[in-house]
């Protein structure tokens, strides 16, 4: 049972938050170990404290108040954190589909991937993770090798997000778009950009993820593209 109106748990959560934005990695896995400890669930960790320090992060870089080196540790400070809070590969057993996911290629950011192919596994898909910088050709590949349902891309670089169309582009080149579902995500992209390269489904945040790879494994013959799961800003 979670307690997040618990006044110690607020506070191990405004402390995760502070210690993301210090860049202090020690700080922020204890004050997450004291969170799964005390029973928060990790979507709850990551939406009131992760997300909103890396949020926050960004908007003072925007304002020049933060720079490059200040995002990187802050970026492994919010990674020290969810690996003690994310489950861990296998601890369910049960398949429901594999996915290939990965951060497109020319982009590195990939804290929100990571939180996606977690939640994607503990909710029972067997997850490859290709990494970041992922070249379209390397998806294609590697879904067909592995068998996979669904081909997922994050993509938080508004440049990077042209490559999404390649791979789609190359799958319909093979004649094998049909064979999997391809699904997008990140901060970048956006509903009609999954229409416009005919993806097959978008989706905000991580939990929303499992709810667009659950709808299209069960349905996704039946349901109208793209599936948009959760509203763009
Ligand atoms: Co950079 N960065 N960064 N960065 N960075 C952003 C993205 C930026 C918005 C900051 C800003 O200007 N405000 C901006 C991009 C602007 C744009 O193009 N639209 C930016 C920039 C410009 C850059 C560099 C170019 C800076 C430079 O070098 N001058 C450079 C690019 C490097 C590259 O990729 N080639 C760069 C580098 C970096 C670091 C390496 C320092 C670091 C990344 C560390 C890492 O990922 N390992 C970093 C960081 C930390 C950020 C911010 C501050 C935080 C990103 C993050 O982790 N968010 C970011 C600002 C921001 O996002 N507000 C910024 C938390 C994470 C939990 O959220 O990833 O959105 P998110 O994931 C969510 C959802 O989007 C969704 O679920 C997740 C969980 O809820 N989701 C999916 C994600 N993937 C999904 C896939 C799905 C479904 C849902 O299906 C498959």
């Amino acid at each position: 049972m979670t307690q997040t109106g618990d006044a110690s748990v607020r506070e191990q959560l405004v402390r995760l938050k502070e210690a993301i934005l210090n860049g202090d990695a020690k700080a922020a896995a204890e004050a997450a170990a004291i969170l799964k400890e005390k029973g928060l669930q990790p979507l709850e960790v990551v939406n009131q404290a992760i997300k909103p320090a890396m949020d926050e992060m960004g908007k003072r870089y925007e304002r020049l108040e933060a720079f490059l080196p200040d995002l990187v540790l802050a970026g492994e400070a919010a990674q020290e954190a969810l690996r003690v809070i994310l489950p861990k590969e296998g601890e369910e057993s049960f398949i429901k589909g594999k996915v290939v996911i990965g951060t497109i290629y020319g982009d590195i950011h990939d804290i929100g991937k990571n939180i996606v192919a977690a939640m994607l596994s503990a909710n029972g898909y067997k997850i490859i993770d290709l990494g970041n910088d992922v070249p379209p050709e390397r998806y294609v590949e590697v879904a067909k090798k592995e068998g996979a349902h669904i081909i997922g891309m994050s993509c938080l670089l508004t440049p990077s997000m042209y490559y999404m169309r390649d791979v789609i582009r190359k799958l319909k080149e093979e004649n094998i778009r049909d064979r999997f579902y391809v699904i997008i995500g990140g901060a970048a992209v956006y509903p009609d950009w999954a229409k416009e390269i005919g993806a097959d489904g978008w989706a905000k945040d991580a939990e929303r993820a499992v709810q667009l790879c659950d709808a299209l494994m069960e349905k996704g013959k039946e349901l109208p593209k793209p599936v948009i799961l959760g509203e763009w800003r």
